[in-house]
């Protein structure tokens, strides 16, 4: 094949997948590989600032990867991947999350770690590499590690993640807690947004056996802005999981100051959901102490009780 190979994030794009997808590409580039950015939908308005703040061209979008070679970053499961992705093929993951399901029919690089961003596992690719991390890259890189990590504070914050902070905002010469807070702004920008938007804004869809479950999440630094229409919130959850026939569609929205979040139920597995979150939900919303991370805290727990 003489196509060019996409880097592409989930759908949904958030802003690790988004500046994985332009940061990887670069270094396949600099290896010789005729690799491109390619994004799997709409930019969120944090992203969109990040690629303006660092000066860089959003990466074209992917509708159909039918036929096209792949390399996944910031996911590894089929049903967060572009549309066409079962018939494409998989050259090369980068992640950090859980072992999915992309199969593929040759042996290929699979680099996972347990970090909290793709950004963190892609600084040790461009070192193993030998390869020099410009002012750029490093500044696409922070956005990816502080937007995922909510600045270093959430749980999925690793030790490495740390040091890769420090060290990529020092090659980007920006102070990374102000930084860091104007992204938090950024994403909380949930004003213009319809209950609908906010419902699909940062969305996951999992297979947890036959179990077709989709989590939604609005990180925000004020979250009664959600919390205030709970109500065409909760109609939008409904709407959504009859379109895409879900058995479960759980929603959150986590509090970055308070580091806490709320939760939306749908579906018919109320109680089973109650119980792996350890609450109890009142009028289809509950509430979790503590809780920040998607990944860490909400789908391990309804994986082994839904499966
Ligand atoms: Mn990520």
């Amino acid at each position: 094949m003489s196509q060019s190979i996409h880097v592409i994030g989930h759908q949904q794009p958030d802003t690790d997948a988004i500046t994985s997808a332009l940061a990887h590409a670069r270094l396949k580039q600099r290896q010789g590989v005729d690799a491109v950015p390619a994004r799997a939908g709409e930019l969120n308005p944090e992203t969109e600032f990040v690629l303006d703040h660092w000066d860089v061209a959003p990466p074209s979008l992917l509708a159909d990867a039918t036929d096209e070679e792949l390399i996944l970053v910031d996911h590894n499961e089929h049903s967060q991947t572009v549309d066409g992705a079962r018939e494409a093929a998989v050259v090369e993951v980068v992640d950090h999350h859980r072992i999915g399901d992309v199969t593929t029919s040759n042996p290929i690089r699979f680099r996972n770690e347990p970090v909290g961003s793709t950004a963190t596992v892609l600084t040790g690719l461009f070192d193993e590499a030998g390869e020099e991390i410009d002012s750029q890259t490093a500044g696409l890189m922070i956005s990816g590690l502080l937007s995922d990590t909510v600045v270093l504070r959430s749980p999925t914050t690793t030790d490495r993640d740390r040091v890769v902070a420090e060290r990529l905002a020092d090659i980007a010469d920006v102070d990374y807690e102000e930084y860091g807070r104007t992204l938090l702004t950024q994403k909380s920008k949930l004003g213009e947004k319809s209950p609908r938007e906010m419902v699909l804004g940062d969305f996951k869809e999992f297979e947890f056996g036959d179990t077709l479950v989709g989590i939604g999440q609005v990180e925000t630094v004020s979250p009664d802005v959600v919390l205030d229409q709970r109500d065409s919130v909760i109609d939008a959850m409904d709407e959504v999981l009859d379109e895409r026939s879900y058995d479960v569609f759980v929603m959150l929205v986590t509090d970055l100051l308070e580091e806490d979040s709320s939760v939306f139920v749908a579906g018919d597995h109320t109680e089973t959901v109650a119980e792996a979150l350890d609450t109890t939900f009142e009028d289809r919303e509950a509430f979790l102490p503590g809780v920040m991370s998607r990944k860490k805290q909400v789908v391990p727990k309804l994986e082994e009780a839904l499966r």
